[in-house]
């Protein structure tokens, strides 16, 4: 570490806490480049109030939802990025040709602004041009009737309300699809696959008041002071209260080891900060489960030989499968165990011991678990973990995916999903009174496949940026060219809305901080957190332009010009979201006196059976899991194989670049650079600043990504790191977990050649 190294523009070394002065600092940046100055202060002051609105930062739920502003850099930015003033109106489109805008970086396009109207592409002068709402939504109506329903992809990005979600099922369940790509395809399919055969329920199940009582909270895979910031406040008070934290994560990351909380006045006044991490164990990329299973066996051979280690009256009356289970421990040899988390026996006793101390231990877990070709059996590793001591279903104790998107969890529990259940299909026939179809539909993976194939010829996405944040983009862009039809939703311009196909519209829709009006007043929409929270949200600033509608709003005037003859009264949902309310109460479960119970502050519970030892699997007990050896079964080919983690910055939210900064990991002004391990640098001959190019290290793919900068970082051997979107290009889009469908985006098995020693400069 000490090791003089060469200076590499943009590249400094960042030795403060997370938070701090420099979380307001930044804060005050984004205010300032994006928002009107008078309106900001008070929009800011309304994110997770009661009557305000939800943040659109992430799924981290709010201690009920009435604390003072929690402050939070990266929510304001989510909140600034969408409250600009910044427009891209007709004239921009008029003056900006589709070819001259796909030059402009992913930063540019969206930086442009909001977008003002709804557009049409027109091939003759390759420009988007206004159009009227009514016409738009004729021409799509006459279009999607000629196709077939099953040739249509209806994808979904998990900002998405409840509301404006549930429509959107019900008009492709009524033209006769269940092709529902969406987000969560992409980032917690392992769960929502995993956790249902593991405990019953794909949905975690913490509270807040457990973190409260909690004695112990290991962390996998997920980076909270970037991605969950309000998050750090719970760790914070964790780490105070001295209950351990400990981490497993092949980068440090900053906030995991030291935070500076910006709401404690005294850590401000003394550049204080508090300690995350009790331990951190630099696992390698796609070790977890190597290292997960290393805790067991240390578990289970105390058990042996001192007993009282495991829970046994729980694993007795609760569960099912233990004795596979320890007999594939016990099979599992500390050799392997040690080669592929890169951890040794004795890391992983201090783990093990610190797990049969505690009463109550939570599991924090992210990408860097779920992102895997084992994602599912990662996470049901998990959960098996959890089971042996009955860590789920006490106080104090559970499992903790940390969702995504702010409403990917909502999307999912009100219908978007390709695999619907008979007794989901079922009640929206007797509510709704037409015959959806059962045929499963296609997930992001397999319509990209069906585009590229050629058999999908339309793709209407509710939100996001489809092509991109999908992997192996040298095949999915053309796909999306082919189409006949694309429609995009959306708040800001970006790369895919350039992906034009041979009719290509361009909708843009209110924000979550914007004022909702229709025919009976002033809307709110709800949105369900990471702890199955669901509670109302309403905008109130002025909407970007006079011309957005919402998004319920615009996918009800779809349907209703694609279905004339559509059983569902999409007039009156729209004119009053209650009604909306009413039809999901009547369809699904859970959701009982949904308008009364969302008007009391806070929302209300999902409900979450495990926490209550209930346990709604086929066989009505927790499911323990065996996984199969101890790697991902991808060694790639080659010597020299380095695992790729894709990953995202501090100044990103998704493929939404806020800025070229990576504040906490020393980068500054750039993002086309890869974080290496110094002693993997050497073995490679590579020095700090070297310039390199990528490849893929599978048989058959000639992915790459050219001229990177090696940057050396504390990362674990053998992984490297690179930043998402732009690494997407290395994924190959049939590397994937076979379980659930989700891309191995973090294990990309790739090789690295020497481009040039020069630096290169900013
Ligand atoms: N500001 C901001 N907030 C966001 C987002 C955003 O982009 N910006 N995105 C939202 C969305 S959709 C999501 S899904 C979440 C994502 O939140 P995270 O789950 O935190 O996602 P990533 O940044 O992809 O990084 C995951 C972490 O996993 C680590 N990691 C990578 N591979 C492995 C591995 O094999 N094992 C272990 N143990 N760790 C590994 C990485 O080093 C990194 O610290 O955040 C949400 N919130
Ligand atoms: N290599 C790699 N790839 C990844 C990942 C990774 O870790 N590594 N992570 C994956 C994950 S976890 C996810 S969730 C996906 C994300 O995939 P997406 O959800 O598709 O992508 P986003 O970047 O969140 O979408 C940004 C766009 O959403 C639109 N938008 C913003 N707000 C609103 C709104 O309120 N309404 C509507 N209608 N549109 C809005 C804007 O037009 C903006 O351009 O990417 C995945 N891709
Ligand atoms: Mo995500």
């Amino acid at each position: 570490m000490n090791k003089k190294r060469r200076s590499v523009p943009g590249i400094r070394h960042y030795d403060g806490p997370a938070g701090g002065w420099g979380a307001l600092k930044a804060t005050a940046i984004a205010v300032r480049t994006q928002m009107d100055a008078l309106e900001a202060p008070a929009t800011l002051l309304r994110t997770n109030q009661p009557d305000g609105f939800d943040c659109p930062g992430c799924a981290w739920p709010d201690k009920e939802h009435k604390s003072t502003f929690q402050f939070c850099e990266n929510g304001a930015k989510a909140v600034t990025w969408e409250a600009t003033t910044k427009r891209v109106t007709p004239e921009f489109f008029a003056n900006n040709s589709v070819s001259s805008l796909w030059a402009k970086s992913d930063y540019e396009l969206e930086g442009y602004g909001r977008l003002t109207h709804p557009m049409v592409y027109d091939k003759a002068s390759d420009t988007f041009r206004p159009v009227e709402w009514q016409e738009a939504f004729r021409r799509i109506g006459e279009k999607l009737r000629q196709l077939d329903p099953d040739a249509v992809e209806f994808y979904t990005s998990g900002r998405a309300s409840n509301e404006a979600a549930f429509l959107l099922q019900l008009f492709a369940r009524e033209l006769g699809t269940n092709n529902f790509p969406d987000c969560s395809n992409m980032c917690h399919e392992a769960t929502s696959t995993g956790l249902p055969r593991s405990i019953g329920i794909g949905k975690g199940t913490v509270s807040l008041e457990d973190f409260d009582k909690t004695e112990l909270v290991i962390s996998i895979g997920h980076n909270p002071g970037t991605n969950h910031p309000r998050m750090m406040g719970t760790l914070h008070e964790l780490s105070r209260r001295g209950v351990p934290i400990i981490v497993f994560n092949p980068l440090r990351e900053r906030a995991l080891e030291r935070f500076a909380d910006p709401q404690s006045v005294v850590e401000m006044a003394t550049l204080g900060s508090t300690d995350i991490a009790s331990t951190y164990f630099q696992v390698k990329a796609g070790g977890d489960a190597a290292a997960l299973k290393g805790i067991a066996k240390h578990l289970l051979e105390r058990e042996v030989r001192e007993g009282g280690i495991l829970d046994q009256p729980f694993i007795d009356a609760h569960t099912q499968g233990f004795a596979d289970f320890a007999a594939d421990i016990a099979a599992t040899g500390w050799e392997e165990i040690e080669q592929e988390s890169g951890l040794t026996r004795e890391d992983l006793d201090v783990v093990a011991r610190a797990y049969a101390k505690s009463n109550a231990t939570i599991i924090t877990y992210g990408m860097g678990v779920t992102q895997h070709n084992k994602g599912t059996a990662n996470v049901r590793l998990i959960a098996d973990l959890l089971l042996l001591r009955g860590n789920i279903g006490k106080p104090g104790a559970g499992i903790c995916p940390l969702r995504g998107h702010s409403n990917v969890q909502g999307n999912r529990t009100v219908g978007i999903t390709e695999k619907p259940t008979a007794a989901f299909l079922s009640r929206i026939e007797e509510v709704f009174g037409f015959t959806p179809p059962t045929k499963h539909g296609h997930d992001a993976v397999m319509a990209t496949q069906a585009m590229i194939a050629g058999e999908a010829k339309a793709l209407i996405c509710l939100g996001g940026n489809f092509a991109v944040a999908m992997p192996d983009h040298e095949q999915a862009f053309p796909a999306l060219q082919k189409l006949d039809l694309s429609v995009h939703v959306g708040t800001k311009l970006n790369r895919t809305h350039l992906l034009v196909a041979k009719e290509t519209w361009l909708f843009p829709c209110l924000g979550r901080t914007e004022l909702d009006m229709q025919r009976t007043g002033r809307q709110s929409i709800t949105v369900e957190d990471s702890m199955s929270m669901v509670h109302a949200s309403s905008g109130k600033l002025r909407p970007a332009s006079p011309h957005l509608l919402s998004e319920p709003a615009i996918v009800a005037g779809m349907a209703r010009a694609a279905l004339p003859d559509s059983k569902v009264n999409w007039e009156e949902l729209v004119a009053d979201y209650d009604m909306i309310r009413d039809r999901i109460e009547q369809t699904i479960p859970g959701f009982t006196d949904y308008n009364q119970r969302i008007r009391t502050p806070g929302g209300f519970r999902m409900p979450l059976p495990p926490t209550e030892r209930v346990w709604p699997t086929p066989s009505g007990k927790a499911m323990f899991s065996v996984f199969e050896g101890v790697d991902e079964n991808a060694k790639g080919v080659g010597e020299s194989v380095l695992r790729l983690i894709t990953l995202r910055s501090h100044d990103q939210y998704n493929t939404t670049i806020y800025a070229m900064d990576d504040r906490y990991r020393g980068v500054f002004g750039r993002r086309d650079i890869l974080f290496m391990n110094e002693e993997d640098m050497t073995e490679r001959g590579l020095e700090h600043g070297d310039r390199v190019d990528i490849e893929t290290a599978l048989p058959g793919h000639a992915q790459r990504l050219e001229d990177i900068t090696v940057v050396a970082y504390s990362i674990a051997r053998g992984s490297v790191g690179a930043y998402y979107p732009e690494a997407n290009v290395l994924v190959p889009l049939d590397y994937l977990d076979k379980e659930s469908g989700t891309p191995s985006y973090k294990s990309v098995p790739v090789r690295l050649t020497l481009r040039s020693k020069e630096i290169r400069p900013l």
